[in-house]
């Protein structure tokens, strides 16, 4: 197994990413992480934390300027149209999420990579799925978004058999965190409630409030990426579709567990378009493979989660940050 040195994150100033880069780069150095984005300016952190570049992923040679210019050895693809954005226009779903997957995975094989990261989603399953989402099981997504990831985790699984490279995934649940807003998902109304909460004391949902998904905190998210991408290879089963699982609750068990912080805190419903996405997704996921090859462990509940999103919204917005 080849060493980790050189990082580059695409994706890098999205919810995920921005938070994902500062951590590698604490663990791996500054100088050793190099965050890029497309178009959405990075944070003063980010920025100022260490080298950041916009690239595109869908043009092969802004990615391959990069990795010439750090001699990057690992990629972690963090770029994707999700899938709210991805239901409105699913042409470009599949032209950021296909070909931007399909440059990386060339471009690893082409330099030799230590590792390729490339994250999948629940949005792989559709609603044949069984409520509590299987490790194996047929993946018949109705999303574009889950098409591309359907396919990504596939075509990088077989890059790993046809040309040995060490390409690694797993399968995100909506991810909850009290730094950069998401982009364009179904599960963004779950981060969205919270910001909310503290600087109104109201949401209206745009699920209704017996809608159940798998969902995960950030620091758990960051700790299931960098743990995969560290775990001895002779220890893995599979390779790009590993399900990680975390928690599971509806809309309305996080609107409750807000109001055990925030009593006045008032709850309303009114689904749209992405209802149906929500709908064709599971309750929650087995995760055993990912627990057995490589010691996946998560940290937090809905409670945990819930008092440190508080905490720290509260302290953004005594700042003026969340305004
Ligand atoms: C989305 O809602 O599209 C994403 C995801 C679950 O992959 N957060």
């Amino acid at each position: 197994m080849k060493e980790i040195k050189k990082i580059l994150v695409t994706g890098a100033v999205g919810q995920i990413g921005s938070e994902l880069t500062l951590a590698l780069r604490d663990k791996y150095g500054a100088e050793h992480v190099i965050a890029t984005g497309r178009k959405t300016e990075p944070s003063k952190e980010l920025k100022e934390s260490g080298p950041f570049h916009f690239i595109d992923v869908n043009s092969v040679d802004s990615v391959e300027e990069m990795i010439k210019k750090y001699e990057i050895d690992t990629i972690i693809h963090m770029a994707a149209i999700l899938s709210g954005v991805g239901e409105k226009n699913p042409m470009l779903a599949w032209d950021v999420n296909m070909n931007g997957t399909l440059n990386i995975l060339n471009l690893g094989v082409k330099y030799d990579m230590a590792r390729v990261i490339i994250p999948s989603s629940i949005a792989v399953w559709g609603p044949g799925t069984p409520s509590v989402a299987p490790q194996d099981t047929a993946l018949h997504p109705t999303t574009m978004y889950g098409v591309t990831k359907v396919a990504g985790e596939i075509l990088a699984d077989y890059y790993v058999l046809k040309y040995g490279l060490d390409s690694r995934g797993l399968r995100y649940p909506g991810i909850i965190s009290s730094e950069t807003l998401p982009g364009g998902g179904t599960t963004d109304y779950a981060v969205a409630i919270y910001y909310e909460a503290v600087k109104n004391k109201k949401y209206t949902c745009f699920v209704r409030e017996d809608t159940r998904l798998p969902m995960m905190y950030m620091p758990d998210c960051i700790k299931a990426t960098i743990d995969l991408m560290e775990a001895p290879f002779d220890k893995l089963n599979r390779h790009n579709d590993y399900n990680v699982g975390s928690m599971s609750f509806t809309a309305k068990d996080l609107a409750n567990a807000i109001k055990k912080h925030i009593p006045d805190f008032v709850d309303s419903y009114e689904p749209d378009f992405r209802q149906a996405i929500a709908d064709s997704w599971p309750d929650d996921v087995e995760d055993d493979a990912a627990r057995k090859d490589w010691g996946w462990d998560p940290s937090h509940n809905i409670e945990s989660m819930t008092k440190d999103m508080l905490e720290k919204l509260q302290a953004r917005h005594a700042k003026g940050e969340l305004e």
